[in-house]
């Protein structure tokens, strides 16, 4: 497709993604249409931003009503939103603080930050000691600090120098962390299911287990939640599935809606409490227009019981595939919720050629690591609108890439 705003972005943009050759223009609820009015069921959610679904008119009522009145006032002075916010927030996720951000990657800036700081001043590490355990194959965002922790060599390698104050084990390993522990650890830092890394469930039992051996250690307890979280897996938060909590909670992502970033580490009064004024700090964290819309978001998620939703329509996604999808094509089918992703063996094609494939046919994911396909669709989406993906996945998975292309 010949177009003037992909060629801008061709001839203008830095050259840090590929995306797919579609160019969106609307969207209500999970449905999407391009430039020329085409239709896509939306299985991507812009990496899980969307839970609530897109343009919602509850979300969009929010925005234009604290639009109209006051958008920022910066931390210097108080403003209407924030505090029920984080009222709201708190009761939600069953800690005592708050502390707001923009992007995820700050979000998990600020819990690293936490950590250190209370590592120093309360667990008495020596600084600059602090160490922080991390999982083989995280992702937490593309913060230089954070970069220097991924095993991925294409988000690190180029960005040295490292900041060298995290270990990293094992995702999955219990056991590994025990070991990993000493009297430097500051924290465990763990996403509860591994999007980007393919959506890896960790064994049952493990987000309980770690805690547990955190607690026990005095080393703080860090999820995040950026992808898992707000009824992405089928609980409000995925930690709610093993009956434990983290000491520090990263939000992000569907907090805002998909309309607006927004993120939030939410903890335990004694670790928040580190921070001092000036300690830490963002221009837009907690900009009032951000806090109205987070209100609705979170509010959107409870009345349409997006959460029992995303749980029920999850098993209904991986039960009709499971049973169906050729075995010498599709690995595995996996996920938690609405969290899903289909493993393509190499040798029956390319993620990247099947994400084409899907979209064409009027479905959007988006493969990661080659061979993983994730779909992750608005929590609101119609039974109906599933089956339609359902249908679509299964026709566009029951011929390998070379069958697809030889039109067999
Ligand atoms: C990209 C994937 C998803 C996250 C977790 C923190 C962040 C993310 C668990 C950072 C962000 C993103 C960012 C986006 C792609 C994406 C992603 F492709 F990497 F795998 F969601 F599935 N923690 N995830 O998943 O949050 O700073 O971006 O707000 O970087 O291209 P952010």
């Amino acid at each position: 497709m010949k177009n003037q705003v992909v060629d801008d972005v061709i001839t203008y943009g830095a050259r840090n993604y590929n995306p797919f050759n579609v160019v969106l223009s609307r969207g209500q609820g999970e449905w999407v249409w391009d430039i020329q009015g085409k239709k896509y069921l939306d299985m991507l959610s812009a990496y899980s931003a969307v839970n609530q679904g897109h343009c919602h008119p509850k979300l969009l009522k929010a925005l234009e009503l604290q639009a109209r009145k006051l958008c920022i006032t910066s931390r210097a002075y108080h403003n209407e939103c924030l505090g029920p916010w984080m009222r709201k927030l708190a009761t939600l996720t069953l800690m005592d603080k708050i502390l707001p951000m923009n992007s995820g990657a700050e979000a998990v800036e600020t819990s690293i930050k936490l950590a250190r700081k209370w590592a120093y001043s309360r667990k008495g590490i020596l600084n600059p000691n602090a160490k922080i355990i991390v999982c083989n194959n995280n992702f937490h965002g593309r913060t230089t600090t954070i970069v220097s922790f991924s095993s991925e060599p294409q988000y690190r390698d180029a960005f040295a120098p490292y900041d060298n104050g995290f270990v990293s084990i094992p995702f999955g390993d219990a056991q590994a962390l025990e070991k990993a522990i000493t009297q430097d650890t500051a924290a465990f830092l763990v996403e509860p299911v591994q999007g980007e890394a393919g959506i890896i469930l960790p064994p049952e039992g493990y987000l309980k287990n770690v805690a547990d051996i955190c607690k026990k250690n005095n080393v703080l307890c860090i999820f995040d939640e950026i992808q898992t979280g707000l009824g992405r897996t089928g609980k409000m938060f995925a930690h709610e599935y093993e009956n434990t909590k983290p000491d520090l909670l990263i939000l992000g992502k569907a907090l805002g809606g998909g309309i607006f970033p927004i993120s939030a580490v939410a903890g335990r009064q004694e670790i928040m409490d580190v921070f001092q004024p000036g300690d830490h700090g963002s221009t837009f964290g907690g900009n009032p227009l951000a806090c109205a819309i987070s209100i609705a978001a979170l509010d959107i998620i409870i009345e349409e019981n997006l959460v029992q939703k995303s749980f029920t329509l999850g098993e209904k996604f991986r039960e009709d595939l499971r049973n169906v999808l050729p075995s010498h094509i599709v690995k595995e089918v996996r996920g938690k919720g609405l969290l899903n992703g289909i493993e393509i063996y190499p040798e029956a094609g390319s993620g990247r050629f099947y994400g084409e494939l899907l979209c064409q046919k009027g479905v959007l994911s988006k493969d990661t690591h080659g061979q993983i396909l994730r779909f992750a669709p608005p929590l609101m989406l119609e039974p109906s609108s599933l089956d339609f993906g359902l249908s679509i996945i299964k026709d566009v998975f029951s011929k390998t890439e070379d069958e697809w292309k030889k039109g067999s």
